[in-house]
């Protein structure tokens, strides 16, 4: 499974402006235990995933009808699994888009059109920046000084100031292909709890799960110890280096809008001639956009409630 990487950005918006970013829960890895909210998510892009959520059935199967039409882009009356993918694609470079446009002004103070290093660093770390508090739970020079490292390599020209292109580069690494490096070196660093630059088997599990006492260890854990040793560490051994964490979290050979409209297409393909019809999709709308709030949904509709 794709390991998820979400910009620092989600939870500096929650927390207010005022406090900075909190990189652990970059990554998410219980969203691999379930795939629901992910197939909604793509399919619909968070802020819509987030609306049909809300709707009562009849609403989301009316509206769903409605997107149908415009994944049939050759009007044939099916969506085949390119049509399927082109929209998944499309979903996620909005959702992209738009989380850079809806930030925006709250960084550009100046309105210049460009997010420069000190405008960024003033509103994110404000109130550390008045006077830095010992009583957090975060280290926030530590995470200063990762966002500004991230912020170098994002910003291309090296003025120390971002364009769209480079923000969104600052802020969803995980979209481009310049920013991989950055990526890998911050998950291992995040993961890497001795510290020697690599991430063994205990640090794999550890960044997952941790035991409460007496609880029973859930299934998973164990599975995931074998596609540690099975899959991620290529080379044996023992320990994750870059080239194998960033196959891990950036997998080449796996294209996330590939994956998830063959699979959206297999739940729904009622009689299997590989293409979906509008009743096929109406039938499984809950498939495509979802019927409840989960505790994940929940918690990604307050990310964006601002
Ligand atoms: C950032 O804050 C400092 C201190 O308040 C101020 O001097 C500086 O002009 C601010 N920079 C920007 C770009 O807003
Ligand atoms: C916070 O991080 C900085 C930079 O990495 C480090 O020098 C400092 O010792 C850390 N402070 C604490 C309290 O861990
Ligand atoms: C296809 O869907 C069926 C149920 O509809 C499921 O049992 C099967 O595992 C799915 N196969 C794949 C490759 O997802
Ligand atoms: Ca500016
Ligand atoms: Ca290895």
């Amino acid at each position: 499974m794709l390991r998820l990487l979400l910009g620092c950005f989600a939870l500096c918006i929650i927390c207010g402006r005022s406090k900075p970013t909190e990189k652990k829960s970059r990554v998410l890895s219980h969203i691999q235990h379930d795939d629901k909210n992910f197939d909604h998510e793509a399919f619909l892009g968070l802020d819509e995933a987030k609306t049909f959520e809300q709707l009562p059935p009849e609403e989301s199967r009316r509206r769903l009808g409605v997107i149908v039409d415009k994944i049939d882009t050759n009007r044939d009356g099916f969506v085949s699994e390119d049509e399927l993918k082109l929209w998944i694609r499309r979903s996620q470079q909005k959702h992209v888009d738009d989380s850079v446009e809806r930030q925006w002004n709250d960084f550009d103070l100046n309105h210049d059109g460009q997010i420069t290093w000190d405008e960024y660093k003033n509103v994110t770390y404000s109130s550390f920046l008045d006077g830095p508090q010992t009583d957090s739970d975060y280290n926030y020079t530590q995470m200063l000084l990762r966002d500004e490292r991230r912020f170098r390599v994002a910003d291309t020209n090296g003025n120390l100031a971002a364009d769209k292109h480079e923000f969104s580069a600052f802020l969803h690494p995980e979209h481009h292909e310049y920013m991989k490096d950055i990526v890998v070196q911050e998950t291992i660093e995040d993961i890497d709890k001795n510290g020697d630059g690599f991430i063994d088997l205990k640090e794999y599990i550890g960044d997952m799960y941790n035991a409460e006492e007496g609880e029973q260890e859930p299934e998973w854990v164990e599975t995931e110890r074998q596609q540690f040793s099975e899959f991620r560490d290529k080379n044996n051994d023992g320990k994750m280096d870059k080239e194998e964490t960033l196959d891990w979290i950036l997998p080449s050979d796996y294209d996330h809008a590939d994956a998830e409209a063959k699979h959206l297409l297999n739940e729904s393909d009622a009689n299997k001639d590989g293409k979906l019809t509008k009743k096929e999709i109406l039938n499984k709308y809950e498939v495509f956009v979802g019927s409840q709030v989960t505790d994940f949904g929940a918690a990604l509709m307050q990310h964006d409630e601002f």
